[in-house]
């Protein structure tokens, strides 16, 4: 069983976090150290620690990531300029909290993606 984060309390409002969205699958709520003007964390309800635990039966809340990001940055005003949809994996990838999540970035031309 994988150890939950902090994320899983914002999931059940147990501690306070900026919540923009909620379903039955996924969890919306803006990024405590935004890196852009738009910075908001999209996760699944369910506890996925990393992209290496996907499974198929994982697919509808992942796949409702992209929908809600989708709606998230049209009401940021950010999706004709554009956006970065950003999941970080391990080590190597930079990811800090165990629970998968997707960082929907953006309100600033961002640049290269590697830079
Ligand atoms: P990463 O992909 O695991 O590196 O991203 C974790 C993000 O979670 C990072 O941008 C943190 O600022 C953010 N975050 C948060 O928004 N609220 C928290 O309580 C914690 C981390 I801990």
């Amino acid at each position: 069983m994988a150890q939950e984060t902090i994320f899983s309390k914002i999931i059940r409002r147990e501690i306070p976090a900026d919540v923009l969205y909620q379903d039955e699958l996924v969890t919306a709520f803006r990024d405590i150290h935004p890196r852009a003007p738009t910075h908001i964390l999209i996760v699944p309800n369910v506890l996925i620690p990393t992209a290496n635990d996907v499974a198929a039966e994982h697919e509808a809340a992942l796949g409702r990531l992209f929908t809600v990001a989708r709606k998230l940055a049209a009401e940021a005003g950010i999706a004709e300029n554009g956006y970065r949809l950003i999941v970080n994996c391990n080590q190597h990838g930079g990811q800090e909290v165990f629970h998968i999540h997707m960082h929907l970035v953006g309100g600033k031309a961002l640049g290269p993606m590697l830079a």
